[in-house]
C-alpha cells in the first residue's frame, strides 16, 4: 500500500512521547500511559507515536506515508489481558486532500487482510489528545449462533492540528490521518490465544505453534 517502515529509540524524552502528540504536562489522559521513567524528561515511549513526531520532522512539510512498528511499555499490572511491554504499530499518511474517507478505507483494507475478505467494520466515536475525531474500530465477526457480532481491534482518527503544526505542517494545507493497532491484541483474536503473557514466556510449544504462518 505504499507505507514506508519507519523506526526509532525505545527510550524517548517527555517532549517527543507526550509533548508532541498534544498531551502536556499535567494532561489526564498521561495517567492512562503511565510508563517507566529514566529521569523526570526521559522514559520508556508508551505508543510509536514519537517514531511518528520525528519523521515529520525529518519530512520538511513534505507528504508522508509510514507505518512504525515496535515495543512499547505501560505501567501496568500484568495479566490474561493486559502487559507491561507489548508491540505496537501505528500507521501516519499526511497529505493534501487526505479525509476520514481515506481512513476508512485503509482500515477496511487492512481488517480483510487479517481476518479475511468477508469482514466488515464498524467505526464508534472516541477519544484521543492526538486525533480529532478520534474512533475505535470494530471487525465483524460471525458468532456461534451465526448472527453478526463486531469486537474492537484498535484506535483511529484524523491528526489534529496542533500535532500537525507541531510536526511542521500547516493545517490549513494538510491533514493526516492515523491509527494504532495493539499486534498482540490482533495475534490473539486471530489465532485464539487466552493469555498475553505467552508472548513473552518463551515456551517453544507455544512459539511453534505458528511456524510457517509467517507470510
Ligand atoms: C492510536 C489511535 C489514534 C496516532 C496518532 C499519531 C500522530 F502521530 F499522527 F499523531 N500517531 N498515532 C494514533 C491515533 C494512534 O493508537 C491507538
Amino acid at each position: 500500500m505504499g507505507y514506508q517502515v519507519a523506526e526509532g529509540p525505545e527510550v524517548e524524552t517527555d517532549y517527543y512521547n507526550f509533548e508532541m502528540m498534544n498531551l502536556e504536562k499535567d494532561h489526564p489522559a498521561r495517567d492512562m500511559q503511565d510508563t517507566f521513567y529514566i529521569s523526570p524528561e526521559l522514559l520508556l515511549r508508551t505508543h510509536t507515536s514519537p517514531v511518528q513526531a520525528r519523521t515529520m520532522l525529518e519530512m520538511n512539510g513534505k507528504p508522508l506515508k509510514i507505518v512504525c512498528p515496535g515495543k512499547v511499555y505501560r505501567r501496568d499490572d500484568d495479566d490474561a489481558t493486559h502487559s507491561h511491554q507489548f508491540m505496537q504499530m501505528e500507521g501516519l499518511v499526511i497529505d493534501k486532500d487526505i479525509s476520514l474517507a481515506n481512513l476508512k478505507d485503509a482500515l477496511l483494507k487492512m481488517a480483510r487482510h487479517l481476518f479475511g475478505p468477508d469482514r466488515e467494520i464498524r467505526l464508534r466515536p472516541s477519544f484521543f489528545p492526538f486525533t480529532e475525531p478520534s474512533v475505535e474500530v470494530d471487525v465483524s465477526y460471525v458468532k456461534k449462533d451465526g448472527t453478526i457480532g463486531y469486537i474492537e481491534i484498535l484506535g483511529a482518527g484524523m491528526v489534529h492540528p496542533n500535532v500537525l503544526k507541531m510536526g511542521g505542517y500547516d493545517p490549513k494545507t494538510y491533514a493526516g490521518f492515523a491509527f494504532g493497532v495493539g499486534i498482540e491484541r490482533i495475534a490473539i483474536l486471530k489465532y485464539n490465544i487466552d493469555d498475553i503473557r505467552h508472548f513473552y514466556m518463551n515456551d517453544l510449544r507455544f512459539l511453534n505453534q505458528f511456524k510457517g504462518e509467517v507470510q
